[in-house]
């Protein structure tokens, strides 16, 4: 019998603790968002500064862009960070991007290379600028 008790407690303890990892999962899994929005740029070390832009913030977690399609894909916790921030470092860097466009001065200190055609990604509002 008490056997039985004892490993009755211990599938009790089991479910019980199964359905709190459940939930803490589900909580932690609605903060992890993955957007994928248009940025500007040209070549393998565009690449490289807009992922390390990308890097430089807390909560990213992954991000890669693509040379052909214009765009990051990134994901990140969004209690941490946001797409704005990212897109908005992305600027500082000389990137212009589908929300804010690179000052003419940080664009035009990238490489020769990597000054890529302004015209192939518009920005919808420069509010900042
Ligand atoms: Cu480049």
């Amino acid at each position: 019998m008490k056997k039985i008790m004892s490993s009755l407690c211990f599938i009790a303890a089991f479910i019980v603790l199964s359905i709190q990892t459940t939930v803490a999962q589900t909580v932690d899994a609605t903060t992890i968002v993955t957007d994928t929005l248009s940025v500007n740029g040209d070549c393998g070390m565009c690449k490289k500064k807009i992922e390390t832009a990308c890097f430089g913030l807390k909560g990213v977690q992954k991000a890669n862009w693509d040379d052909e399609t214009l765009t990051l894909v990134v994901t990140y916790d969004s209690k941490k960070t946001s797409s704005d921030a990212i897109l908005k470092r992305i600027a500082l860097v000389g990137y212009d991007n589908e929300k804010y466009r690179a000052a003419d001065k940080a664009y035009f200190k990238l490489e020769e290379c990597c000054q890529y055609d302004r015209s192939r990604v518009t920005t919808v509002a420069s509010k900042k600028e």
